[in-house]
């Protein structure tokens, strides 16, 4: 029988490419079926969103979501992956190649809105009432390129040629006014569709467009021109991304953007509200909540009084037991140059009436701490307005019914220090939510050999709905035949990434080697700058003996900088100059390699992660929140090397320490060493690290006479002061990371030792599921039941 997509995709590719099939390109059949499977979803999608009006829903508000390719993911949970291969290769083409051609949706930095777009996996595939909202940026995230080992921005405009699975929805439209500009709010939805499910959620992006098409006045005089501009600058608001994570920048842009789409959504939210259930918004909080990913979306709060009480009347009382009811919010970092405050100036040019609003919650919370008789000096540091800025994060605690941290031990942290004075007050508001990724992407359609394998194992992929199933597998462990499976695949995984290594960056790697991995946005505290110090040490004790005994290795890094986050550009520049020198030794050929790969991003990782036997999560103890590649890896068969960071604490709890290796000060010891640290000295008396850290300053690394090489050593012994010397503890970590990875590397000689390890992490990766993360807010915090169509 043929199929429907056997049958209409010729249609739908020469409506999107207007050629015959046989001279579409390849992403002309990517645009024709994901027409296709949009017109395919579309009535299932309908039926979805009238049905999750009618009752308890949830939004997730976040200025980022990181979705990376759609198509794949879209075919195989709709069951339609074999169909799809056999309608394309009816009409001449190979679907790899079509799936290959897809641009990244890349509308995030990192793990903040990768983790958004595995939680709309996870909502749609257990027939949640959620929809996620944020922005349509017309640039993601920059495309990076490293040249003579220096990293270089480039524009990613992701959707110039057109991109089908969003739509625009031009009658939802909704006006966003700014003291100086009004602006059109258009939402483009995008179908988020669950795995072996009818149901169809909703990702809503917002574009901002001019009010009037044409200022006709403007237009018939001389300032034509000028109107044009004007009507560029609207448009200027959803331009693009910011590319800082972790540093915070009081850009007036970014104000902005966060304030057009989440009034835009709550504007939505109400009409529909008023719609289902009468004009009283009294209950609104019965039938919506707004789960606030991290502080970008906070301004939801002082606009959800305003609309309540200026556009439907409520008293100030009334209104704020709505947004008490409302609003949750997590928190993902504990970094304090990541705390969002804007200046009051900022709100009284853009938005007079928002900040009146938050001078008056601010007021009220004087008066409420005040009353409750806690010390003016508490209250003072509280306080949503203080020393001429509004602190985002007080706005978000003062208002939430629910604060959670991403990983235990981020929580602990959050409410011993971050928001410890929350805590005192409303220890009830505070939850820990460990992270999670969906294994639908990050297991079933990366690492297909590893998902057969572990469906035969099982008898069943009921897995894919429901990871801690595979734990009944733990009893194969020890099983040499599963060993000699598991290896085969690894190594089939290697051979693919470094075929698809060869394609892109036109550089060999061997296959039979450790791949030892870390991916990551670049960060002082991740340690990037530590895993190199380590390459380089133990290149040195190569040259020193040939003769040393050690499986060949595969360093393989993938990271962004902020571009201007200078000191993580230079050990961006370090690392490629690491790189060069052992590559180009004729002495280490085949033993060490050190790969970089460019522009890392959503589909990157789905190359590297199967291939992965080390992953590397080494961040200084109590800095990471969680993570989330460390899931990624586990799942893979790849083993943490890590410290007792975010999740790496979990993970090691899971397995055990006989199934993880872990090194490095513990975050309650760290404030104790610290005191008695003296980077010098390690520099002076630990084995290696001198030859290390001149080769810095030396001639053996190039910066290219930036002296950036300079800075970072002086950052690591002296710092600007005693106190801020190595703030990230690498050289005090150093020793033991030697330790441990060199004893890590030694066990991957014993195959089935390795393999039985890497049995253990897989089975026991449930718990890092997003589904049983979704889980939990559903029933902690959203309160919401499924809502199958
Ligand atoms: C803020 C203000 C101005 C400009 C940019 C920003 C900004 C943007 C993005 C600040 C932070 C981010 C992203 C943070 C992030 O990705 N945090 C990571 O969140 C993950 C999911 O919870 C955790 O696993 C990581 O540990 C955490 O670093």
């Amino acid at each position: 029988m043929t199929s429907d997509l056997t049958q209409s995709l010729g249609s739908f590719v020469r409506s999107a490419s207007g050629k015959t099939t046989t001279s579409s390109s390849n992403a002309e059949f990517w645009a024709g079926m994901a027409s296709q499977i949009v017109n395919q979803i579309a009535d299932s999608w309908e039926t979805t969103t009238g049905t999750y009006q009618t009752g308890r829903q949830e939004h997730y508000f976040s200025a980022e979501f990181l979705m990376g390719r759609a198509l794949l993911n879209n075919l195989s949970n709709l069951g339609l992956l074999e169909e799809a291969q056999a309608a394309v290769a009816a009409e001449g083409a190979d679907l790899a190649d079509v799936l290959e051609a897809e641009h990244d949706a890349a509308l995030g930095n990192g793990g903040l809105g990768r983790l958004a777009a595995c939680f709309l996996d996870s909502c749609a595939t257990m027939n949640l009432p959620v929809t996620g909202y944020g922005i349509l940026y017309r640039y993601g995230l920059f495309k990076q390129t490293i040249d003579s080992g220096f990293q270089n921005e480039h524009p990613d405009p992701w959707m110039e040629e057109g991109y089908p699975f969003v739509i625009r929805r031009e009658e939802e439209a909704r006006y966003v006014r700014f003291s100086d500009m009004d602006v059109r709010a258009i939402p483009y939805d995008m179908p988020i569709t669950g795995y072996n499910t009818k149901n169809v959620n909703t990702l809503r992006l917002w574009k901002s467009e001019p009010i009037e098409e044409f200022d006709y006045d403007a237009f018939n005089s001389q300032r034509f021109t000028d109107a044009i501009v004007e009507r560029e600058h609207v448009a200027d608001l959803c331009r693009v991304l910011y590319p800082n994570d972790t540093t915070y920048e009081g850009k007036v842009l970014r104000v902005r953007q966060q304030y057009f789409f989440v009034s835009a959504s709550l504007q939505t939210m109400i009409d529909v509200y008023k719609r289902e259930h009468g004009n009283d918004l009294r209950d609104f909080g019965k039938y919506n909540s707004v789960q606030l990913n991290d502080t970008h979306p906070v301004l939801a709060i002082p606009e959800l009084m305003r609309l309540l009480m200026d556009d439907n009347g409520l008293s100030w009382d009334d209104a704020w037991a709505v947004v008490q009811q409302t609003f949750a919010y997590t928190n993902h970092t504990v970094l304090a140059e990541a705390l969002e405050t804007w200046e009051v100036s900022i709100f009284k040019k853009l938005f007079p009436r928002i900040l009146a609003i938050v001078q008056e919650i601010d007021r009220r919370f004087r008066e409420e701490l005040a009353t409750a008789g806690w010390h003016p000096g508490k209250i003072e540091y509280m306080a949503p307005v203080s020393g001429g800025s509004v602190h985002m994060a007080w706005i978000a605690c003062y208002a939430a019914f629910s604060i959670n941290g991403v990983a235990a031990l981020h929580t602990e942290i959050i409410k011993r220090e971050t928001l410890h004075d929350w805590h005192d007050i409303w220890p009830e508001k505070f939850n820990n939510k460990t992270n999670g990724v969906t294994q639908r992407r990050w297991l079933n359609s990366c690492n297909i050999p590893l998902a057969n394998l572990l469906t035969e194992e099982l008898g069943s992929d009921a897995w894919v709905t429901d990871l801690a199933q595979l734990e009944q597998l733990i009893d194969r462990a020890d099983d040499p035949a599963l060993h000699r499976r598991l290896i085969e695949i690894k190594r089939s995984n290697k051979e693919r990434f470094a075929s698809w290594v060869k394609g892109r960056q036109g550089v060999d790697i061997p296959i039979d080697a450790i791949y030892d991995v870390q991916i990551k946005r670049l960060h002082e505290y991740k340690r990037q700058l530590l895993n190199g110090m380590y390459i380089l040490d133990l290149y040195y004790r190569l040259k020193d003996d040939p003769s040393l005994d050690i499986a060949p290795r595969v360093f393989i890094f993938g990271a962004k900088a902020a571009p201007g986050y200078k000191r993580a550009k230079a050990i961006i520049k370090l690392i490629n100059e690491i790189g060069r020198v052992v590559n180009n030794d004729p002495d280490m050929a085949g033993r060490l390699t050190v790969l970089w790969v460019e522009n890392y991003n959503v589909t990157p990782a789905e190359y590297i992660i199967p291939a992965a036997d080390v992953s590397e999560q080494i961040s200084t103890a109590g800095k990471e929140a969680s993570g989330t590649s460390n899931m990624k890896f586990m799942m893979n068969g790849a083993l943490t090397l890590g410290t007792m960071d975010g999740a790496n604490v979990e993970i090691h709890e899971a397995v055990g320490d006989d199934n993880a290796y872990i090194f490095g000060a513990r975050e309650e010891d760290l404030p104790e060493l610290r005191k008695r640290y003296n980077p010098r000295e390690a520099y002076e008396t630990v084995p290696g690290l001198k030859r290390v850290l001149d080769s810095f300053v030396n001639g053996v690394l190039d910066d290219g006479g930036s002296g950036d090489f300079y800075d970072l050593l002086t950052s690591l012994l002296d710092g600007s002061s005693w106190e801020d010397a190595d703030v990230y503890y690498l050289l005090g970590d150093f020793a033991d990371y030697r330790d441990v990875r060199d004893r890590m590397a030694e066990d991957y000689k014993d195959q089935d030792k390795w393999a039985k390890m890497c049995w253990v992490n897989i089975v026991k990766s449930g718990r890092f599921s997003s589904d049983r993360t979704i889980n939990d807010y559903a029933q902690q915090v959203w309160k919401i039941e499924p809502a199958a169509i």
